[in-house]
């Protein structure tokens, strides 16, 4: 995983203008009540570029006129962090797991007089050329909050208003569109722990009363099997709480002649699965239940087909919403060709990666190496009834590989599972 990060700065440097600099932070949890504040979740493009997911770090990198040289600031172990919280990793380990050399990291509170000598050289403690550009990431979270860096590079921007300030985020979604071979096996093992965790609620599909319960079988497997977590907030969706894309409070009594649809992902090493299932809460699919369920299950696999290198996101969208609307046609939900995002109302699907809905520039054909979703549904409020089917591909050189084919999709074989463990 060193190695990844080494090659991934190494492709983000070609990208990067001559002098300039790179600036990124790590982030640290927000703040949740009184003392306590949430678990700590890594800045996905400092991960991606550092292999180091802690907090309070920045990462400095210079491009000279034929120099790139990577600078690492890291928090200091106190004996009260040490005994609260725990160590923080040392320079030396810091060194270990993101290759950037020993001499290069230092103490946070070197951080501003290091970025001032920077700026304004003078002989002794010249770094290198002062860099014109600064690039940040600015990608919001949101279209109301603004970008961590911003806030985080005031004082710069304010010291430094010469440099120019350039978005850091084209980049390195483009970069972490493509995936590595660790990144490859890391998807496969965040899918594998999802796996188990669908398992285990099939296994106890029969005894549970209630959607909450599910959630907590389906987080007991995947914590057993080794991951950090949940990849998102898990969706267990009952009934008529299927129509609702993303009900996340799990709360309602299971009601035995109702589906219920999972939306779910374990995390390994910070890499995410997203898988979805719709299981039937009696253990037989109803014969509505089952037309709709086929037929959500032949769109996905005609649209997992469909991927391969040079076909756009477009492309697989309108072929789903046309098999989409046929297939609602046939169910006798729509009577012409208009109308399927009444019963349809997402997109086919998404890049997957270090963020559940990855980075990545979605107007580009795919390519080799790219891992997405596919993910149709069928939502019928009047009928309390929702299905989705979501599973994660691989494009390689000619086709596409379905990484989450192991994880039971047919309905038969869903019952069938069922019938076996209660
Ligand atoms: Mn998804």
């Amino acid at each position: 995983m060193k190695e990844h990060a080494v090659a991934a700065r190494k492709r983000l440097y070609e990208k990067l203008e001559k002098k300039s600099a790179a600036l990124l932070f790590s982030g640290s949890a927000p703040h949740k009540t009184n003392d306590q504040n949430y678990l700590y979740t890594p800045q996905r493009n400092f991960l991606y570029l550092t292999n180091l997911p802690e907090e309070n770090m920045i990462l400095l990198m210079l491009k000279g006129e034929d120099t790139e040289k990577t600078h690492l600031f890291i928090e200091e172990n106190t004996e009260k962090r040490v005994k609260w919280e725990g160590a923080r990793l040392t320079k030396e380990e810091a060194h270990e797991r993101s290759g950037i050399p020993s001499e290069q990291i230092r103490y946070l509170d070197r951080f501003d007089r290091f970025f001032a000598s920077l700026m304004h050289p003078s002989g002794r403690s010249a770094i290198g050329t002062p860099p014109e550009t600064l690039y940040l990431d600015l990608s919001p979270r949101s279209a109301k909050s603004r970008p961590a860096s911003l806030s985080q590079t005031e004082d710069i921007r304010e010291k430094y208003p010469e440099l120019q300030i350039r978005d850091l985020n084209s980049h390195t979604a483009h970069l972490r569109m493509f995936k590595s071979a660790t990144e490859i096996e890391k998807i496969k093992c965040a899918i594998e722990h999802t796996r188990k965790g669908l398992l285990n609620i099939l296994a106890n599909l029969s005894r549970r009363t209630h959607e909450y319960q599910l959630q907590a079988d389906f987080l007991h497997a995947i914590t057993l099997s080794g991951s950090e977590g949940t990849s998102f907030d898990t969706i267990a969706a009952s009934g008529k709480n299927a129509t609702v894309l993303h009900y996340t409070e799990n709360k309602d009594r299971l009601d035995k002649e109702a589906l219920i649809l999972f939306d779910l992902g374990a995390l390994h090493e910070s890499y995410a699965a997203d898988i979805s299932r719709t299981y039937p809460l009696s253990g037989k699919y109803s014969k509505r239940q089952r037309e709709v369920y086929e037929a959500v299950l032949r769109v996905q696999k005609e649209t997992i087909e469909k991927v391969r290198p040079d076909v756009t996101w477009k492309d697989l969208n309108d072929f789903a919403k046309d098999r989409l609307t046929k297939e609602a046609q046939a169910l006798g939900l729509l009577e012409g060709e208009e109308g399927i995002e009444k019963y349809c109302y997402h997109t086919i699907g998404h890049f997957l990666g270090l963020d559940v809905h990855d980075v990545g520039l979605y107007n580009e054909p795919f390519q080799e190496g790219m891992v997405l979703t596919v993910e149709p549904g069928l939502y019928i409020e009047e009928e309390g009834i929702g299905v989705r089917i979501e599973d994660n591909i691989l494009v390689t050189d000619k086709g596409s590989l379905n990484l989450s084919a192991s994880i039971p999709k047919d309905p038969d074989e869903i019952e069938r599972i069922i019938r076996e463990s209660s």
